[in-house]
Formats: structure tokens, sequence, C-alpha cells
């Protein structure tokens, strides 16, 4: 089992006492309260338990896919011509627009199945491929509607600003008063959304048009984050402290300046190396910085049909470990107790009484196998809220 204090919190023959949805007790088998010893218990045959995994960063609700864009790509085109000719995000938005709510439930649930069977129960899924209100709208109703499917917290973050759709081309600011403001409003008072994010870049939003859309977040008293410096450094990571942000997500071009920034808020790194990898990223985010100031580190798959069609976590901690030199202590972290935490959720990622019983059985002997294989699921059971 892992817990807390040790190097993975690793408990040898541990035994855990479940009551309901929660955990109640976690320790030593051996030192099991004499009231809990009689209880009904059931033998995990010793595999290794895990909290359940978090990814904190996906954008699993999308319509169509962008393998011809990925044909581009490797005949020499980069990401951000593609997007400049109407390519990239844009072309996902034309197929989401088109999908109607079942089509994109119907689409995702694969993505997300795959998700589960590696011992997922909480994922976070965006918006963004919309750009207009009812289709924003719909894939947020998508998400929430997926949760209610499967034995899975879903978590929706709003991100109308996303890309500019090519009507509100060269017009940024108008695009966040007319449409993604009003979105986000709408999706609020409908009660679809847990959190407010945003793209700042070069080929999306200013810091300054972020800082709106905050400053609207902050009037709806929902929490924030922000992909930032994934293809360039304008700050962002920065600016998502200043607002108290739950995370700052991709971060390869980020600067000590904002690493400490984001020390000082408590926001979460997220690292997405599917996408790093995807683009053929050769700039690492600064993991050493990162782990020197204590900004805790998040992995999450960043599951999108453009920069990263990864549906794997467990990949995205191989990949965390490999590319980006996390260790596999840290890289477990990441989609534990740090991808709770850059969710805002504190009732679970880690195994610890009063916390949620989203449990993990592996058929592993040690947690660094999870980080170590490559493309091989060792998932023996979910256990989620306490059921099998
Ligand atoms: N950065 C990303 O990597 C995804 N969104 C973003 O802001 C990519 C989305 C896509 O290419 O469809
Ligand atoms: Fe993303």
């Amino acid at each position: 089992m892992c817990g807390e204090d040790q190097p993975y919190g690793l408990v040898p023959d541990a035994a855990l006492v479940i009551d309901g949805d929660r955990i109640v007790w976690i320790g030593p088998r051996d030192d099991l309260p004499a009231d809990r010893a009689g209880l009904p218990d059931r033998s995990l045959g010793g595999r290794l338990v895990t909290p359940a995994l978090i990814d904190c960063h996906t954008h699993l609700v999308h319509g169509g896919n962008r393998a011809a864009e990925f044909e581009m790509r490797l005949n020499g085109a980069s990401y951000e011509e593609v997007a400049r000719a109407g390519g990239g995000i844009l072309s996902t938005v034309t197929a989401t627009r088109a999908a109607s709510l079942d089509d994109l439930v119907a689409s995702a649930l694969p993505r997300l199945d795959a998700a589960l069977a590696e011992g997922v129960a909480t994922v976070e899924v965006k918006s963004g491929y919309g750009l207009d209100l009812e289709t924003e709208l719909r894939m947020l109703r998508a998400a929430r509607r997926l949760g209610e499917m499967r034995d899975v917290t879903v978590r929706t973050s709003f991100l109308g600003a996303h890309a500019i759709p090519p009507d509100y081309k060269g017009r940024a600011d108008a695009y966040l008063d007319e449409v993604c403001v009003p979105a986000l409003y709408a999706a609020h008072a409908e009660g679809v959304v847990d959190a407010v994010d945003g793209f700042c870049e070069g080929i999306a939003f200013s810091p300054a048009q972020i800082e709106r859309l905050f400053a609207v977040a902050s009037v709806l008293g929902l929490p924030v984050k922000l992909h930032a410096e994934q293809l360039s450094n304008l700050g962002g990571a920065a600016l998502a402290a200043r607002h108290g942000a739950l995370s700052a997500d991709h971060l390869e071009y980020l600067d000590e300046t904002g690493v400490a920034a984001m020390a000082a808020a408590g926001t979460v790194a997220v690292i997405l190396p599917g996408a790093y990898y995807t683009l053929r990223e050769t700039q690492a985010p600064p993991v050493a910085l990162l782990r020197q100031h204590g900004v805790p580190m998040a992995v999450a798959t960043d599951m999108n049909p453009g920069s990263s069609p990864m549906s794997s976590l467990l990949l995205a901690m191989n990949m965390a470990s490999t590319l980006f030199r996390l260790t596999p202590e840290e890289a477990l972290a990441g989609v534990t107790r740090n991808a709770a935490r850059a969710l805002g959720l504190a009732d679970r990622g880690q195994l610890a009484p009063g916390l949620r019983a989203d449990l993990a059985v592996w058929d592993c002997d040690h947690p660094a196998e999870l980080a170590y294989r490559i493309g091989f699921n060792p998932l023996h059971q979910r256990i989620v809220g306490g059921a099998l």
C-alpha cells in the first residue's frame, strides 16, 4: 500500500479499512485495531495498492480526429504553421460544432474507458473546441454525462479562451466579450463548470486578455488554471499564480521568476509530456527548478486530438520520467496527490483516513514499475468509492 511518509509511503503487508466510500484506517496489518479485526475482509493477494489515478488535464471530449494533420507535420509543417493555416485546433472546432451531444459522448466513451482500465477514477475534461456558446455548453454537458455513465469523478474546466474562432480573427477582445464571457456565465448558471482555463500564447490569448477572463472567474467564485509557457514565455504562469491558480500547465518555457511565483502561490505545475513528445519539442519544462522551489508537480495526458493524442496516463508517467527526469516516485505523486491538488480536490489522491476509498490494485511488486514499463497495463482492479 502507498500511504504518506516513507518513499512512496509504502506500507508492507498493510491493511486498509473502508467504511462506505471512505478510508477509515490504514497501516500494517499487525497493527489493525482489535475492534476492526472482526470485520468482513477481502484479501488483495499481497498486491500493490495505490490511490486510484487522477488525470488532471484532458480534452477528451471533442469531435473528429487530426490524423491528417499528423501526416502534415510528418511532411514538414510545424504545429504553429498548421494552426495559422486554419488547421490545428480550429479543425477540431469545426468537427465538434457538427457533433451532437450523443455524438460527443459516444466518441469520448472509448477514450474514457481506456483511462479507467488503467486505474483512473477522477478525470478532468475541458471545453474549448466549441468557441460558441452552444457548443461550449454541449461539450461540458457531454463531460458531465460521461461521469454519470461510468464510475468516475469528472471535473469540468471551461476553456472558451482556447483559440480565436475564424469569424473573430484579429478580434480576440471582441470574442471574449461577445462569446467567451457570456458562455462562461451560461455554463456557470447551468452548473456544468468547476474551473476556468485559458490558453495564454501568441497563437491564442494575451496575458491581458487572460487577466480579463480571470476577473470574471473571480466574480463567479470559480478557481482558475492556465495553459502557460507551452510554446513561448509570456509570463502566463506568474499571471496564473497572481490569481491563486490551482495549476499552470505545460510550462516548457517557464523561467525562474515564474517558478518562484508558482511556489509562493501554491500553484501546481502540471507537466504534459505527451504534447512535448508529439510536437517534438526540444525544451523541457524546468523540473529541477520546480523541485528546488518546492512546486508540486502533477503529470497528465493532455489527451487531445492534436498535440497529445494519448489516453494512457501510465505512459505519461513513463514519459515524465524518461523525458523530464521525474523520479518514478514523483511521477506517481504526479498522478495522485498532486493531481488532486491541481483540481482542488482535498478528499483524494492519498491513502489516508477520511479520504475517498478510490484505489487502484496492481499486479506489481514495487510502485516504480508503474512508471517503468512502456505500453503495459498491470492494473488488477479499481475500487471506486469503496466499491469493487
Ligand atoms: N495546448 C495544447 O497542447 C492543446 N491545447 C492547448 O492549448 C492542443 C489542442 C489541440 O491541438 O487541439
Ligand atoms: Fe491542454
